[in-house]
């Protein structure tokens, strides 16, 4: 229960203290409890999120990587051939553009791909996050000769894209299950802004992890080292620190699982005991059940059909898919 803010409220130092203070309460406030997943990514929560995907549990990222190593150039082709189908007789260089920048090593197999079939690519990398941005594409430009790097800084999800014009096909990665993140409706709201910046002939290159064995996909989130634990947990300290609260990470506990009706999983940060904490911020405090949990991220996996749905619920037909032996993880080429 939230206790009535009064009228004054200390003001916050910058914007992004003020977004974490409006989801942070409206979060706390509803029941059940829960806190958006982009709360995650401080620069502590970033650099936890870099370790799993080291992780012997986590399979996506080496997953996703493999496919990409295995058919870089199969996915370029396909890319420009779909394009070349709706522009008879029009050549142009497939250009690439990226949603979120966070994933240059396995984009760097696809851009050298590109330039193996080209010469050259230009890459258009967009991402909230200008620090993330910054590094990805010194990385990038560094080590990838004949890749013309022109990043953008923008928040995908909630503002409208623009991307300049082009002569030639453009292919959209959305890729490393990022879109597993979002509800179905948010999913589609985002493939569908994205889709309004598209020409005809345009690809959108998906990538998700799938529908598996419940132990598989519980070990990815519960891992024997802790560190999805930590990532979890982290929350609670950068709401600590961005919102000067006394959240005592060692009353809560790290809960994952994988819940079939809704085809997600989902993570949780339980409390250990009854108790109340105040957020100076906010002017509130929030009181905590002994078991109530706080629901951090849900991270949808897919099928072959409920991929097909979502494309085509956002205007997209799938045009050809790619994936591992096992059918871990899937990697989906659509056109607009
Ligand atoms: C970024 N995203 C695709 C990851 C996932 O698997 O949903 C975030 C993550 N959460 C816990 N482990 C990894």
């Amino acid at each position: 229960t939230l206790s009535t803010p009064e009228l004054f409220t200390p003001p916050l130092a910058n914007p992004v203290q003020e977004a974490v203070a409006t989801a942070v309460l409206e979060g706390l406030s509803s029941t059940p409890k829960w806190l958006p997943a982009w709360l995650f990514y401080d620069a502590e929560g970033s650099r936890l999120f870099e370790r799993i995907t080291t992780l012997p549990e986590y399979y996506p990222t080496r997953t996703e990587r493999a496919i990409f190593a295995g058919y870089a150039d199969g996915i370029i082709d396909t890319a420009i051939r779909t394009w070349q189908k709706t522009h008879p007789g029009r050549t142009g260089r497939l250009r690439i553009i990226e949603l979120g920048a966070g994933t240059a090593t396995k984009t760097g197999i696809l851009l050298d791909a590109a330039v193996r079939r080209q010469g050259q690519t230009e890459y258009l990398p967009i991402d909230v996050s200008e620090s993330a941005m910054a590094e990805a594409c010194a990385s990038m430009e560094r080590v990838q000769s004949g890749v013309t790097v022109s990043p953008q800084v923008a928040n995908y999800v909630t503002d409208a894209l623009e991307i300049p014009q082009h002569n030639g096909p453009t292919m959209a990665l959305y890729i490393g299950s990022s879109i597993g993140n979002f509800d179905p409706e948010e999913a589609a709201t985002i493939l569908c802004n994205l889709r309004r910046q598209l020409q005809p002939g345009d690809t959108l290159l998906l990538g998700t992890d799938m529908v598996k064995d419940r132990r598989k996909l519980e070990a990815a989130y519960n891992d024997h080292d802790g560190v999805t634990e930590a990532f979890n947990l982290n929350l609670l300290r950068r709401i600590n620190r961005d919102l000067r609260s006394n959240f005592d990470l060692a009353r809560y506990r790290h809960v994952a699982l994988w819940n079939e009706d809704q085809s997600r999983i989902e993570m949780h940060l339980q409390s250990l005991r009854e108790q109340t904490v105040r957020i100076p911020a906010l002017n509130a405090s929030f009181h905590f059940a002994k078991g109530e949990t706080i629901h951090t991220e849900n991270s949808y996996k897919f099928t072959s059909k409920s991929i097909a749905s979502l494309l085509r619920s956002a205007s997209y037909e799938p045009v050809e898919q790619w994936t591992d032996e096992q059918h871990w993880f899937a990697v989906t080429l659509a056109t607009t």
